[in-house]
């Protein structure tokens, strides 16, 4: 049966929830490893454990064909240089793609492929839409002074893995340079010095 009330959804952008939708909220606490400067991560987590971010989800529908949706908060603030961002993941699905479309605030999106052998990285902001092609992992960054707001849609049966990225992480790290966000390797991070 059609149904109006299940097929129009109201978006909070300001909290980053879809109306009567599963939320997720991630904490600092929650990000252990995600971070290349774990000292600073550390210590800024004996000061306090702050919300990161909250992804709010679509995931009814079953069967194929059938799609399901993210709506992500990411808030602004670094630890130490890096800038706040997602845990990040692969499809347990490799095939699955995703478009991203950038709703509020300035990000970055980190994307390498599913064997950790090339990365690139792209602007994630208002009116632009990104397309994660199938078989790349895939993570947010928000290098603004305001919440990045986001939609990520998917094939239904993308499914989630977090523990390829949690083993390697990400190659590139996104920090902030005297002259504003600045993409390096990982390799290079213990060079980068806070501007
Ligand atoms: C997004 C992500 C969202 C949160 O909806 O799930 O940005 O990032 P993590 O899942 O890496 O914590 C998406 O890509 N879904 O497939
Ligand atoms: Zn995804």
């Amino acid at each position: 049966m059609l149904s109006v009330p299940d097929i129009v959804r109201r978006l909070d952008l300001a909290s980053g929830t879809i109306e009567g939708c599963p939320t997720t909220e991630r904490r600092l606490s929650d990000l252990r490893g995600v971070f290349a400067d774990s000292d600073a991560y550390e210590s800024a987590l004996q000061q306090q454990d702050p919300l990161i971010y909250r992804v709010s989800t679509i995931q009814e529908g079953t069967g194929q064909g059938e799609l399901h949706c993210g709506l992500g908060v990411l808030m602004p603030g670094r630890v130490g240089s890096e800038y706040f961002m997602t845990k990040g993941h692969l499809h347990s699905w490799r095939p699955a793609a995703e478009f991203y479309i950038g709703l509020k605030g300035r990000g970055i999106m980190l994307l390498e492929t599913d064997v950790g052998n090339d990365s690139v990285w792209c602007n994630l902001l208002p009116e632009s839409l990104v397309h994660v092609p199938g078989n790349t992992a895939h993570r947010t960054v928000n290098i603004g002074d305001e919440p990045l707001v986001y939609i990520g849609i998917y094939p239904s049966d993308a499914g989630h893995d977090y523990s390829t990225l949690t083993a390697r992480n990400f190659r590139l790290v996104v920090v902030a340079g005297s002259h504003g966000p600045k993409v390096i390797r990982r390799t290079d991070f213990p060079a980068h010095r806070l501007p």
